[in-house]
């Protein structure tokens, strides 16, 4: 009986899958530990039956064991942002109707009161395995089961959970290692936060489904990233835009035989890859002269997961994301859901394929306005040229691309409407060299009420994620509006 679709998670293969700090993890080590976990969880149980299991853990062994623990056990596992404020928290666990959530105390995250609130129980891992009781048969693998509900800012004011199924990351794994050329001789290095489908399908899961070793880090850390390259730690590193312009400053600042040690460090690597957000060409051209490497820049949402890449062999075109991926059908249509089969003309990319979501968690109608006839509408703009799409846009002027993270403009400003000084908020996207975008929030405020930037950023602190708080404020005595009320934001971002 199938146990796991991850072929090297297996007893007896004594090759490396983590690294961890000093520490060494063989598949077979893990195996176990995934095994005795999924025990735990079941307790007396023969199946989860599709419970949902939060997963609040930075990159490392813990993580893999509770993810792999829950998925052994038939569970949906719930992975969620460590860095996100309370409220945002007690949101998903709600929202996902999770009944308890897996935690690490070498990364403790003040969740306990969130669970009290919730009754719901959280445990640590290595707790949980020092309880364990004596080894039970797991239930058989069925693809077909929900093995994940990520949840992604949107159109909407609050973050809805996608639903993605076992037979969705088999598709995903299978399509990237072959595309990329993974092989069990790779070594990655992992820093992307594991509630996004970049760390936990492009790194961790294709790594760990071939029998490659991850590096993993609680978070990024660029000076020690850089060390590691510059003595051949790694041999396929991948990252979204800000990492690589974060990487190119600091290689900018080393002194000169440091600057080519590290340089030689990512030159001899066999594959560098950039997405989730646009990679400016000057970036792509700079990582290019400082290290020969020509990004391969593609494009993937959370319901879709990779769809469009540039080829791992062959021209890798910088502003340019590739062509769709072997097995992943997409196709630009126009405002009239008509297919848009001329080169130059703009489109919204639609997808579909084996690796597209099942839809948005208890969300019926949000999952009914996303497809249209068995496409997936991604809301991002392209056109093709000379065979690779090329991004223009979006849709929506309402969904800000941050370092990779997909923000919603109309959940920062619910929650700035609670501030009691604010009368009315409207937040926009600036473009940003660093960022690829930041938030940026025009308010006008209630009668004798003041604001400033830094009160608004520690008013924030603990009411949304870190990164979702605008970095730039604009108070106005009114915010540009049209004759139906609306506020023109491509004019307030005139202003701003
Ligand atoms: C951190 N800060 C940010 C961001 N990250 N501000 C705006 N946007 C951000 N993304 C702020 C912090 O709040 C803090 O502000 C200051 O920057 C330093 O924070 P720190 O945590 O030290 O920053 P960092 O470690 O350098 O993080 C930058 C990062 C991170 C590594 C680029 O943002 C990141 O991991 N982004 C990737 C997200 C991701 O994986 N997205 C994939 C989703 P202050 O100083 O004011 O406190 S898209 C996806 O999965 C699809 C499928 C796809 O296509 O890949
Ligand atoms: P998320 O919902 O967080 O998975 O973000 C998915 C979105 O990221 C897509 O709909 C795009 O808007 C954006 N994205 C991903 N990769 C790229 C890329 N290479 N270039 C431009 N945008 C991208």
């Amino acid at each position: 009986m199938i146990k796991t679709a991850f072929p090297a998670l297996r007893r007896g293969n004594q090759g490396i899958a983590l690294i961890e700090g000093d520490a060494r993890h063989s598949y077979a080590a893990l195996e176990s530990r995934v095994e005795a976990f999924a025990c735990v969880l079941l307790g007396q149980r023969d199946h989860l039956a599709g419970e949902r299991v939060a997963i609040l853990i930075p990159a490392g062994r813990d993580y893999v064991t509770a993810l792999h623990g829950v998925w052994r056990a038939g569970g949906i596992a719930v992975p969620l942002n460590v860095a996100a404020a309370r409220p945002e928290l007690e949101y998903y666990l709600s929202k996902a109707g999770a009944s308890r959530v897996m935690t690490s105390r070498k990364h403790p995250v003040a969740i306990d009161p969130v669970c009290r609130r919730l009754g719901i129980e959280a445990r640590d891992v290595d707790d949980a395995l020092e309880a364990s009781g004596k080894p039970r048969p797991l239930p058989a693998f069925e693809f077909s089961r929900p093995a994940m509900i990520v949840f992604t800012s949107g159109t909407t004011s609050q973050p809805k959970g996608a639903v993605i199924t076992h037979k969705a990351i088999h598709a995903q794994v299978t399509t990237l290692i072959e595309a990329w050329r993974w092989t069990r001789n790779d070594s990655v290095p992992l820093f992307l936060p594991l509630h996004h489908l970049h760390g936990i399908i492009n790194v961790l899961s294709c790594a760990l489904w071939c029998g490659a070793t991850v590096h993993a880090m609680p978070k990024l850390d660029v000076v020690r990233l850089c060390e590691q390259a510059a003595g051949g730690a790694f041999s396929v590193f991948m990252a979204v835009p800000t990492v690589y312009v974060k990487l190119i400053e600091h290689i900018e600042s080393l002194s000169s035989p440091q600057r080519k040690a590290v340089c030689d460090g990512f030159r001899e690597m066999r594959l560098n890859v950039s997405g989730s957000a646009a990679c400016p060409a000057h970036v792509f051209g700079r990582w290019k002269e400082l290290t020969g490497q020509a990004l391969l820049e593609r494009y993937g949402a959370t319901e879709t997961g990779m769809a469009i890449s540039n080829p791992y062999d062959g021209e890798r075109r910088a502003g340019f994301v590739g062509r769709a991926l072997p097995g992943v059908s997409a196709q630009l249509f126009d405002e009239n859901d008509r297919p848009v089969r001329k080169e130059g003309v703009s489109g919204e990319i639609r997808v579909r394929g084996k690796s597209v979501f099942e839809g948005y968690w208890k969300d019926e109608r949000a999952t009914r306005e996303s497809f249209r006839h068995g496409w997936f509408r991604t809301g991002d703009i392209a056109v093709i040229e000379d065979g690779y799409y090329r991004i223009l846009g979006r849709s929506s002027i309402d969904i800000i691309k941050s370092g990779g993270y997909k923000l919603s403009a109309l959940e920062i400003e619910g929650v700035l409407l609670e501030h009691e000084a604010i009368r009315e908020a409207a937040v926009i996207g600036l473009s940003d060299d660093t960022w690829g975008e930041i938030v940026a929030a025009a308010v006008t405020l209630k009668d004798g009420a003041s604001l400033d930037l830094a009160g608004l950023k520690e008013w924030c602190a603990g009411r949304m994620s870190a990164y979702k708080a605008p970095r730039r404020l604009k108070v106005m005595q009114q915010l540009p509006r049209n004759a139906m009320g609306k506020v023109v934001k491509p004019a307030l971002r005139e202003l701003l």
